[in-house]
C-alpha cells in the first residue's frame, strides 16, 4: 500500500465517506487510490472554495468530517475563504494538500509556495510530511484532529505518497471530552436566578434540539430571553422549539436589542461582537453595568453544561408548553417582489425538515423575524462573513442528508463567488433549490457607502456596487440546473413547489 492508498483507507476506516476533491498533479497519487480503495465517495468541484464550502456544509449536518484534495498552495488558497468560514463554524475538516516531490521542491518550481502559512491560518492542526516514514503517523494525527471537531491540514508531498507504506497502524480513540468547569454552571445559575430580566446567548451545540430543550427548560424557570448569534453554524428552529431572537446585524439595533437586560450569559458562543468597528459605537453588544458571562465551548459538552444549569435551578423537566412556538406561518404575500416578501414566502412554503442555507445578505432581514412559528427545520448561515459560501455549503449539506429538501436562500453577489457549485450539484443530482435574490447590486455596500459619508456616490464609487448583466437562466442552466425566472410573489410559489416536488438540483432566479 503506498502513501497516498494509506491516505485515503485511513480516512475511510475514521468513518469519513466523501471527499471533495479539485487535484492536480500533484495529488494523482490521492486520485488513484480513491479508485483503488472502495468506500470513498469522490466530489469534484470546479473551484477549491466549492470543496471547502461542501466540506464545512457536509459537516454542519453530518456532524463528522468530510475529506478534501486540494492542489499546492494555489489551490488552498482558492479554498480559503470557505475554510474561514468553517474555521468559524467550528466545522470539522480533513483536508490532505499534495506538495511537490521533496527532491524537486528546492528547485522553486512555478507552483511552489509557503502552503504552511495558508495552512496554519485556517486549520487547528497542520503539518508537512518530511520523510517518507512520518506519513503514516502524520495521517493518523490529522485524522483524529478531524474527528474530534477541528480542521486538519495534512500536506503530503507527492514522492511520499508513491512510496510503500510500512508501518500500517492506525488507532482513532475515543472523542476527547472536556467539561464545563463546575464553578462556571454555579455562577451561571446564579446569575439567571438573580438577575431581574438575563438575555441567553446561544451558540454551538446549544442551538441543537437537545440545547433547545434545555434552554425552554431554564426558560419555564427563569425569565430570560433566548438570543442566537446573529451568524449561527447550525440552528434548529420552528414549531415546538423556545421562541428565538436573532442578534442583530446593524450595531445600533444589536445594542438596542440587548438594553433591557441586566445580564448577558453566553453559552457555547462569545459576547456578541459587532461586524465592524464604526467610529463612535462600541465593537461589544453589552452595555455598561450588564453581568456577562461566557461559557466558550461549542461542543456537546455545552448540553451538558444546559441540562447542569437547569437541574442547579430545579427547572422542571419538561418545558411549559407556554414557552414554545405554536405552528404560525406569516401570512402569502401577494403582487411584485422584494426581499422581504420573498423571505415571507420562503418561511410561508418551506417545508418540514428543510435545510435552510441562508446567505440572502440584505434580503433575509425579514425572514428571521417570521420563523419561529415555521415547521421544524434547520438553518446554516455565513459563520465567517466570507461570501460565497451558500451554494457551496448547500451542496455538502445535500450530499450529506440526500433526503431532506436543502433551500439555498442565496444573495446574487454573494452567489459569483461560488457559483459552479451548481454544477456539483447537477453532477450529484442534489435536491438543492437556490433561489436567487436577484437585485443585481452589492446592495449592503451601497448601505456602508451611505453610512461612510458618501451620500451621492459618482460613477466610479457605483461601478462597485453594480451587479447589471448577469442572465441567470442562461448561467444556471448551462451549468446543468433547470432554471426560472419569476418577478412576482406567485410565480415563486408555483416555481418553489414545482422544485420542491422534483429531484434534482433547481435555481429560482427571484427577479427583485
Ligand atoms: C470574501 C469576501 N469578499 C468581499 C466581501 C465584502 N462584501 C460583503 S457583502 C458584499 C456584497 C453582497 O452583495 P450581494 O451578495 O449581492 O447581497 P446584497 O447586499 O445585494 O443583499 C461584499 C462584496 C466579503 N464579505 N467577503
Amino acid at each position: 500500500m503506498n502513501g497516498a492508498e494509506f491516505i485515503i483507507n485511513s480516512a475511510v476506516k475514521a468513518g469519513i465517506e466523501v471527499c471533495f476533491a479539485n487535484p492536480g498533479t500533484t495529488e494523482m497519487a490521492l486520485v488513484n487510490a480513491l479508485d483503488r480503495v472502495p468506500g470513498m465517495r469522490s466530489v469534484l468541484g470546479l473551484f477549491e472554495g466549492v470543496c471547502t464550502g461542501a466540506a464545512d456544509g457536509y459537516a454542519r449536518m453530518a456532524g463528522k468530517p468530510a475529506m478534501t484534495v486540494l492542489h499546492l498552495g494555489p489551490g488552498f488558497g482558492n479554498g480559503i475563504a470557505n475554510l474561514h468560514n468553517a474555521r468559524r463554524a467550528k466545522s470539522m475538516m480533513f483536508n490532505v494538500v499534495g506538495e511537490h516531490a521533496s527532491w524537486h521542491l528546492p528547485f522553486d518550481p512555478l507552483l511552489a509556495m509557503d502552503i504552511e502559512a495558508l495552512a496554519g491560518s485556517v486549520s487547528a492542526w497542520h503539518r508537512t510530511v518530511k520523510t517518507p516514514d512520518a506519513l503514516a503517523g502524520y495521517t493518523n494525527e490529522a485524522i483524529i484532529n478531524a474527528l474530534n471537531g477541528r480542521i486538519a491540514t495534512l500536506i503530503a508531498p507527492s514522492d511520499f505518497q508513491w512510496a510503500e507504506v510500512t508501518d500500517r497502524h492506525t488507532v482513532f480513540p475515543n472523542k476527547e471530552k472536556f467539561p464545563v468547569e463546575e464553578p462556571l454552571i454555579a455562577q451561571a445559575a446564579d446569575i439567571l436566578k438573580k438577575s431581574k430580566k438575563c438575555a441567553l446567548l446561544l451558540g454551538g451545540q446549544a442551538l441543537s434540539d437537545k440545547g433547545l430543550m434545555l434552554a425552554a427548560r431554564i426558560q419555564s424557570r427563569i425569565h430570560c430571553d433566548l438570543f442566537y448569534d446573529t451568524f449561527p453554524a447550525r440552528l434548529e428552529q420552528g414549531t415546538g422549539y423556545p421562541h428565538l431572537h436573532r442578534i442583530p446585524y446593524l450595531p445600533k439595533m444589536a445594542l438596542e436589542a440587548m438594553k433591557p437586560y441586566d445580564a448577558v450569559v453566553c453559552i457555547g458562543t462569545r459576547t456578541p461582537v459587532a461586524f465592524f468597528g464604526y467610529s463612535g459605537l462600541p465593537s461589544l453588544f453589552v452595555h455598561d453595568g450588564q453581568k456577562t458571562l461566557v461559557i466558550h465551548q461549542t461542543d456537546e459538552a455545552i448540553v451538558d453544561a444546559l441540562l447542569m444549569i437547569a437541574q442547579a435551578l430545579h427547572a422542571p423537566e419538561t418545558p411549559d408548553p407556554e414557552m414554545l412556538s405554536p405552528l404560525h406561518r406569516p401570512g402569502m404575500p401577494a403582487g411584485k417582489l422584494d426581499g422581504n416578501k420573498a423571505g415571507a414566502v420562503l418561511a410561508a412554503m418551506q417545508p418540514e425538515h428543510a435545510i435552510i442555507i441562508e446567505e440572502a445578505i440584505t434580503n433575509s432581514l425579514a425572514y428571521h423575524a417570521v420563523i419561529n412559528g415555521c415547521p421544524k427545520f434547520t438553518l446554516l448561515a455565513l459563520t465567517g462573513g466570507s461570501i460565497g459560501q451558500g451554494p457551496a455549503s448547500a451542496t455538502g449539506a445535500a450530499i450529506a442528508c440526500p433526503n431532506r429538501p436543502v433551500i439555498d436562500f442565496q444573495a446574487d453577489g454573494s452567489a459569483m463567488y461560488t457559483i459552479q457549485s451548481l454544477w456539483t450539484q447537477a453532477r450529484e443530482n442534489l435536491n438543492v433549490t437556490t433561489l436567487i435574490c436577484s437585485n443585481r447590486s452589492y446592495d449592503i455596500l451601497k448601505m456602508e457607502m451611505f453610512r461612510s459619508g458618501n451620500t451621492a456616490p459618482g460613477a466610479n464609487a457605483n461601478r462597485m456596487t453594480d451587479l447589471s448583466g448577469i442572465h441567470w437562466l442562461k448561467l444556471g442552466e448551462s451549468l446543468g440546473v433547470a432554471s426560472v425566472s419569476v418577478s412576482t410573489c406567485e410565480g415563486m410559489v408555483r416555481e418553489l413547489e414545482k422544485a420542491l416536488t422534483t429531484a434534482g438540483p433547481n435555481l429560482i432566479e427571484l427577479a427583485l
